[in-house]
């Protein structure tokens, strides 16, 4: 494995994940989304994110009128399926760490969604990474500071990307920009999947 590059202290993997195994992981997580279906958060303003979510692990990521939450179990009451192996396995390779990661979230986007800039600050132990995996549609990814008014840098995330927030970045804000939709033939239908695995407690 080639060492990551530093995009505003994010460590990037471009192309870690080749054409093969994308395939895999996408056939991994449509089982997720056939246990635990996605669903359209909405915000605690009420407002539908135009991204959709499920989650696979122990918990799984929630956002509702009583505001975002991990929780045990979808909406529905099933438990979250369990995180797939050939994702687990990318954690390994990646992480640098020795837990396991509790939360898989899977985003979905369509053409026209995006993802405004956030901190991901739910979890206990900001000593702990979040990995992400991109899949399908390229993305503009936008990275700060700690503080939301801090300057940002942007870059494309490519299908087979994988990007660490660790360190001082672990708690950078981020988001997603846009889409340029018809840049990845890896979902038939379009749009793009976004992992995100995190140790919560
Ligand atoms: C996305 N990513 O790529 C949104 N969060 O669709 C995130 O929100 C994210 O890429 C934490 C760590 C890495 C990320
Ligand atoms: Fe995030």
């Amino acid at each position: 494995m080639t060492a990551p590059l530093d995009f505003h202290g994010i460590r990037l993997y471009p192309g870690l994940i080749d054409r093969p195994a994308q395939e895999a992981l996408v056939a991994a997580l449509r089982r997720v989304a056939e246990a635990a279906p996605m669903f359209h958060p909405e915000t605690r303003f009420g407002k539908k994110m135009s991204v959709k979510m499920t989650s696979a692990g122990a918990f799984g990521w929630v956002s509702d009128r009583r505001g975002y939450r991990y929780e045990p179990r979808h909406p529905s009451g099933v438990a979250w399926p369990p995180i797939p192996p050939e994702v687990l396995a990318i954690w390994r390779q990646v992480s640098g760490v020795d837990r396991a990661p509790e939360c898989c979230l899977v985003n979905y986007y369509s053409e026209s969604a995006r993802m405004g800039l956030h901190q991901d600050i739910d979890e206990s132990d900001f000593s702990m990474p979040v990995v992400s995996i991109s899949l399908g549609d390229d993305a503009l990814f936008r990275v700060g500071g700690l503080a939301r008014s801090d300057p940002t840098a942007s870059t494309w995330l490519h299908s087979g990307d994988v990007c660490v927030l660790a360190g001082e970045a672990r708690r950078a804000f981020h988001g997603i920009d846009r889409l340029k939709p018809g840049t990845s033939t890896l979902l038939p239908q379009g749009g793009r999947l976004n992992v995100t695995l995190r140790v919560v407690t």
